[in-house]
């Protein structure tokens, strides 16, 4: 592995695995990205002028413009972090869900297949298990699991999965899969729970909360997802699947209850709202198999990441309002107006 493609590297999950590549091998990078409204250049700026690392404005779907960045820079490892993964946007509409999570990674599975490549990661989701009953907290997802999907979001993350290992079945190629559970950290749009909840906090503005609060997400830190991916890529036999999670079950009412406290706000600001539809109520992530295969274990106990994470988004007002604008406010506006009331 010395030539690196990410795709979605303008993304947080992404733009925090090409950092910490970078840190802990001696790869060359090349983020290929579409730059959608969760990409953004902002979260690289202290990498941007790395010798490693290089940027390409592509995207996945297209495979011109793939097969031009795999030859210019003699790509030998593709990791897809590439995709819409927001489920409120899926439930909205699922087109591009489609396109880019399912077309998408088949063209990077060409791409593979008729490059002759060492090695594809495709970067995939708890959410391809289903949901787990919240009375029965000794079951947890396994590689075993059978895929059930719920949302439109699981349903393209899953089928990029059986494309993979239809792939890999049929053309014998060297492909990964890894499924993590929520992560949280710095640099995630604040659209999903954690950083949504700090931004309305910070902003004086209600924080809504669907349902009764009471679903079980696994939480873990942004920086031991990267750890486990580069764990995976560099320790792993061809044509694995890894679970990678926290062990770190939290109903949503605790964490925005547990957000509030830390930064000195009262629970009156918590709203609760309409549900989601078809709203998986808990996630619990297995991660045995790759810390006993490869030795994985997350760095960051919650208390801490937490912690990181609020103070982080405490001292980057700018990044986040300045996404929090524009195209946001229109999603901000169709997806919550029919809950609030
Ligand atoms: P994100 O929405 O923050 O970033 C996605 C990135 O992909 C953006 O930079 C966007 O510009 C880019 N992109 C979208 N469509 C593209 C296309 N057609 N071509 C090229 N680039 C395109 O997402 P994230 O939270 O960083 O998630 C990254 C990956 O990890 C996703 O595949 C997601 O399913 C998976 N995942 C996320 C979580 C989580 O908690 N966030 C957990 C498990 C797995
Ligand atoms: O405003 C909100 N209020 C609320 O109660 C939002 C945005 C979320 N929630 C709830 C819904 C979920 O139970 O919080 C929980 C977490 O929601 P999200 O942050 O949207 O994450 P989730 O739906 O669990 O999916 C995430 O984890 C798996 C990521 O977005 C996916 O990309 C990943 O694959």
């Amino acid at each position: 592995m010395q030539n690196i493609l990410i795709t979605g590297g303008a993304g947080f999950i992404g733009s925090n695995f090409i950092k910490h590549v970078l840190d802990n091998t001696n790869c060359n990078v090349v983020n290929f990205d579409k730059l959608t409204y969760a990409g953004n250049l902002e979260n690289l700026v202290d990498v941007e002028f790395n010798d490693r690392y290089r940027f390409v404005k592509g995207d996945i779907c297209d495979k011109e413009d793939v097969l031009k960045a795999v030859k210019e820079y003699g790509i030998d490892t593709i990791v897809n972090f590439a995709a819409e993964s927001h489920v409120d946007r899926s439930i909205l509409g699922a087109k591009e869900f489609i396109n880019t999570n399912v077309g998408g990674t088949l063209t990077l599975l060409e791409v593979l297949k008729e490059q002759g490549l060492s090695k594809y990661l495709q970067v995939s989701t708890d959410e391809v298990y289903g949901s787990l009953p919240e009375d029965r907290p000794e079951i947890k997802f396994t590689e075993q699991t059978p895929i059930t999907t719920n949302s439109p979001y699981s349903a393209s993350k899953a089928s990029a999965d059986l494309l993979c290992n239809a792939f890999r079945h049929t053309f014998g190629l060297p492909i990964l899969i890894t499924r993590c559970s929520n992560n949280y950290g710095p640099y995630q749009f604040p659209e999903k729970l954690i950083p949504l909840m700090i931004a309305k906090a910070l902003g004086g503005e209600e924080l809504p909360v669907y349902g009764d609060g009471k679903n079980v997400r696994d939480w873990l830190y942004v920086d031991d997802h990267c750890s486990a991916i580069l764990a995976v890529l560099e320790k792993s036999r061809d044509g694995e699947v890894y679970n990678v999670g926290g062990n770190n079950e939290w109903y949503n009412i605790d964490i925005v209850k547990l957000i509030l406290k830390k930064l000195g706000r009262p629970e009156s600001m918590i709203k609760y709202v309409k549900d989601r539809p078809g709203h998986d109520r808990r996630y619990a992530i297995d991660s045995s198999k790759i810390m006993n295969e490869l030795g994985w274990k997350p760095a960051h106990v919650f208390e801490d990441g937490i912690e990181l994470t609020i103070n982080w988004y405490v001292e980057n007002e700018n990044w986040w309002k300045k996404v929090m604008s524009g195209e946001y406010l229109k999603y901000f506006e169709q997806n919550y107006s029919a809950k609030m009331h």
